[in-house]
């Protein structure tokens, strides 16, 4: 598959590449990668996402050629999809890159069931960062430091700082090599972690005043709600990260956070230790991810949402 991709970007001159809605670390830094790659050979190239950049990866090399507008979609003659498991996940500019000539999809998760025309799905690979490397490398083209930044950017926020079971020997070596290619993992790391807005903070204090465990202390949960997004002026995409606080504690196997998006409708974002698969938990509600990191939506009374995850966790425990 990586042979095929090659001689698309090869042959053909104009792509538009696109991601999923809310994009993260992961989209942002295999999209730039991706861009500055074809940028490189001479390429026509656009990224577009349906989300704003959040802040804290608007450093990253080449973030400001990102547009949230498509005003021509015709001109582009590929489309790369990256990060998403389905079209449906760029949001709602799905239906007219669904009509685009070639659509090329990139992509780790394991909800994707490949219903692609052309499509490179790995889905032990920890990031899709990580796949980008691998067809540059297939490409045969000069590591830029631009390119290395946003890659290694892509894999550490994927595999949580090369802590999650996705990390490979294979992500750890492309990580060095992207370092000897100019890739600087303190000011990536300083700049995606540590530059946080002070409502960033404030938030976090709200939602664990709301830390609650089921299931004898195996489940941690916490709530930020619409009040507590006012309250402190946080936006939520602010929430990133959080979900990481409920799985450090001792005896917890499955964290969640509970973010209110209106009055009776809460998106999820789930982690989980080990083997325990919170992708399946996650599909129960119509979402979908990753065997120790996934998110749904479902709608209903707080309480009565928490009842129903509490019982589809306990199924897979
Ligand atoms: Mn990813």
């Amino acid at each position: 598959m990586l042979d095929r991709i090659s001689e698309i970007i090869h042959r053909y001159r104009s792509f538009l590449i696109t991601a999923h809605v809310r994009p993260d670390g992961d989209a942002l830094g295999s999209e730039l990668a991706l861009y500055h790659v074809l940028r490189n050979l001479g390429k026509e190239a656009l990224i577009f996402n349906q989300d704003k950049t959040p802040e804290n990866y608007e450093f990253l090399p080449g973030s400001g050629d990102i547009v949230n507008e498509l005003s021509d979609p015709g001109k582009y003659e590929v489309v790369f999809v990256l990060d998403c498991s389905d079209l449906e996940r760029i949001g709602e500019p799905a239906a007219i890159i669904g009509e685009m000539p070639l659509i090329v999809n990139i992509d780790h998760h394991i909800s994707n069931v490949g219903v692609w025309e052309v499509a490179y799905i790995d889905r032990d690979a920890s990031s899709t960062g990580e796949m980008i490397y691998r067809l540059i490398r297939r490409l045969g083209v000069r590591i830029t430091p631009e390119i290395a930044n946003n890659l290694f950017g892509a894999i550490m926020t994927d595999t949580g700082g090369f802590r999650y079971g996705s990390t490979q020997s294979e992500t750890l070596h492309t990580a060095g090599h992207l370092v000897e290619n100019g890739a600087n993992p303190q000011w990536l790391s300083e700049n995606i972690y540590e530059n946080n807005p002070l409502s960033k903070t404030l938030l976090l204090c709200k939602a664990l005043e709301a830390l609650s465990l089921e299931l004898d202390g195996r489940v941690a949960s916490m709530v930020v709600s619409i009040e507590s997004l006012v309250a402190t002026g946080a936006k939520s995409e602010y929430i990133e990260g959080f979900v990481d606080l409920p799985r450090t504690i001792k005896g917890v196997v499955v964290s969640i956070v509970y973010l209110e998006l209106e009055k009776g409708h809460y998106k999820l974002s789930l982690r989980s230790k080990g083997r325990v698969n919170v992708e399946q938990v996650a599909r129960r509600f119509g979402g979908g991810g990753h065997l120790n990191a996934a998110a749904c939506k479902i709608r209903g009374e707080l309480g009565d949402v928490k009842r129903q995850v509490v019982e589809a966790i306990r199924a897979v425990l």
